[in-house]
């Protein structure tokens, strides 16, 4: 019996991260919550690329170029969506979801830390208060998953 597991050790490698501007005050502190998980698993502050995009509806495309760059061990989206102040909330919400399921392809490790939530109350809760850091655990998994990248068989990030 084989069994692959990616350890916790993210040392040396380089991750990007996509987060919305949209809900900033929620999206500030999961981006926080990502570097603090990276840098806090060996991750070296230069090695941490961060690009803004408007919002959730615009994360997949850079999503999509990060991840086929060949630049990082893994990539990581954030983003809020609040079905309160959204009458398209489904819209922005299927955009981010299936463009997020395109780029995880298997090229690199994608992790998702968009938040959708009912209220601002709620998603505050998610970015650093009650319920946890959902920017934290999709920083914690990506790491997992570029650990258990090198020990996949096929090719790798050099
Ligand atoms: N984008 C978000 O990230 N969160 C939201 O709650 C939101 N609301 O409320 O509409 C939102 N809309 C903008 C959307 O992501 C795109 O930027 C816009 O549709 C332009 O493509």
């Amino acid at each position: 019996m084989n069994i692959i597991e990616g350890n916790l050790n993210a040392q040396g490698k380089s991750f990007g991260i996509v987060v919305s501007r949209f809900n900033t005050l929620v999206t500030q502190e999961l981006l926080k919550g990502a570097v603090d998980c990276l840098v806090r698993h060996g991750v070296n502050d230069k090695d941490i690329t961060i690009a803004w995009v408007p919002g959730a509806g615009e994360i997949p495309q850079v999503l999509k170029r990060f991840a086929a760059s060949g630049k990082f061990h893994g990539v990581i989206a954030l983003g809020c969506v609040i079905r309160g102040g959204t009458p398209h909330f489904e819209q922005v919400v299927s955009v981010a979801t299936s463009g997020f399921a395109e780029a995880a392809d298997g090229t690199v490790p994608v992790t998702f830390g968009v938040l959708t939530t009912e209220t601002l109350e709620q998603a505050l809760e998610r970015a650093g208060s009650k319920m946890g850091n959902k920017g934290w655990e999709a920083a914690l998994a990506v790491i997992e998953l570029a650990a258990l990248w090198e020990k996949l068989p096929g090719d790798k990030l050099s």
